[in-house]
């Protein structure tokens, strides 16, 4: 059994938004008080992360005059030095300020667009000049309440027209980063586009660099929509478009709750994890979560380390599951195959097309056939359970 304690190689970040929040929701107050980026990075290299990401404004005020930003970068990045912490995420701040509150790159007016892009091409600089390698889009405004203000075929074409002049910019300056777009139902919006993985992947295919583009999933903005979300992870996977992944927890059908990682959905959680280390992914474990708003900054502490204990944890699981002699023999005799149908494997041909139109297949003996499908699934939760 590992110690759990958490290494560079696990690739374990957080967003100075993330540990930084500060208890603020809808119907109350800050319930802990600001603490500075710097802090963060100190408090982050103390509990083992490896890296920090952060929006534009988490570290520059958007207010700050060219001189107040290059002297906050530069002791930022003294901080970095110091604690050995990355940052290898970086992304922009198109939410929290009035002029975004009809959108930023889909808003109704052209003004908020060009600021949009503007303020992305600046926060874009500033992700490079500290190291960032992936540039998230999370469309937090994008969206509408009433369909009358907004024309959602609009809101797809500007959203295109936005990331085809944000791509064509990173070539020109040569930069070497990818973008992954970050897919929510709905909140703060009523309606956000591109509210799901499949949305975001079926429009990425759409766009003039589709190559540069790729998704960023999130555990609770998945399940917010009642979905499974390591089937949406698999299919970005499948589509090479795995580029950054959100994880957190929470209950289906919740406001964005962004839970610690694992305290909600154990079990969907194990498939995630076990999913990722299968396949062998190779990015950032970000934990967009935040502590609970009764928690202090010992207990967001805990918190941190918590998300990054759990994901170690069930990735011994999986780690037993693979080794778990019954387990695999239950897969090998679910997955049974006698090759009589291995012609079929190379696709269609006249000839595979007639052998298969010629084939007995005994349907009733198909339908007969036990599937241990409950005893896997037992076995699975004891490995979960401990007792195994
Ligand atoms: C915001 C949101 C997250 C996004 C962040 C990136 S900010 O907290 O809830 O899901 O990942 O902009
Ligand atoms: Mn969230
Ligand atoms: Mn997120």
């Amino acid at each position: 059994m590992s110690n759990y304690n958490p290494k560079p190689a696990d690739k374990f970040t957080f967003g100075l938004w993330t540990v930084g929040n500060i208890g603020r929701d809808p119907f109350g107050e800050a319930t802990r008080k600001v603490i500075s980026p710097i802090q963060i990075v100190h408090m982050l290299a103390e509990v083992g992360a490896w890296g920090v990401n952060l929006h534009d404004n988490d570290l520059v005020p958007i207010d700050a005059t060219l001189s107040e930003r290059d002297q906050i970068v530069a002791n930022f990045k003294k901080a970095l030095d110091d604690s050995g912490i990355v940052v290898p995420m970086a992304t922009t701040n198109l939410f929290t300020d009035p002029a975004f509150k009809d959108g930023a790159f889909t808003s109704n007016d052209p003004n908020v667009r060009a600021y949009a892009l503007q303020k992305t091409m600046n926060a874009i600089d500033l992700g490079i000049e500290l190291g960032a390698k992936i540039y998230v889009f999370w469309g937090g405004r994008e969206g509408s309440e009433s369909d009358s203000a907004k024309n959602p075929l609009d809101g797809i074409k500007r959203m295109r027209d936005a990331m085809n002049f944000l791509c064509e910019y990173v070539k020109d300056q040569d930069y070497d980063l990818k973008f992954a777009l970050e897919p929510k139902p709905n909140e703060p919006r009523s309606n956000i586009y591109l509210p799901t993985v499949g949305h975001a992947l079926a429009f990425i295919e759409t766009l003039d660099n589709p190559d540069m583009c790729g998704v960023n999933p999130e555990v609770a903005h998945e399940h917010m929509a009642g979905l499974n979300f390591t089937h949406g992870v698999a299919q970005a996977w499948d589509a090479g478009k795995l580029f950054h992944i959100d994880l957190n927890d929470q209950l289906f059908g919740r406001y964005d709750q962004d839970f610690r990682f694992g305290s909600e959905m154990i079990k969907q959680n194990f498939y995630l994890v076990k999913f990722l280390e299968d396949v062998g992914y190779g990015g950032s474990r970000h934990f967009d979560a935040h502590a609970y708003r009764s928690s202090n900054y010992d207990d967001v502490r805990e918190f941190a380390k918590g998300c990054m204990r759990t994901y170690l944890i069930l990735k011994e699981k999986a780690a037993q599951f693979n080794a778990d002699a019954e387990i695999q023999a239950l897969l090998a005799e679910i997955n049974d195959d006698d090759g009589s149908f291995d012609y079929l494997n190379s696709g269609y041909s006249q000839d595979a097309a007639a052998k298969l139109r010629s084939a007995e297949i005994d349907r009733v003996a198909l339908g007969e056939r036990n599937l241990p499908y409950e005893k896997l699934d037992q076995l699975t939760m004891e490995v979960l359970l401990g007792v195994r």
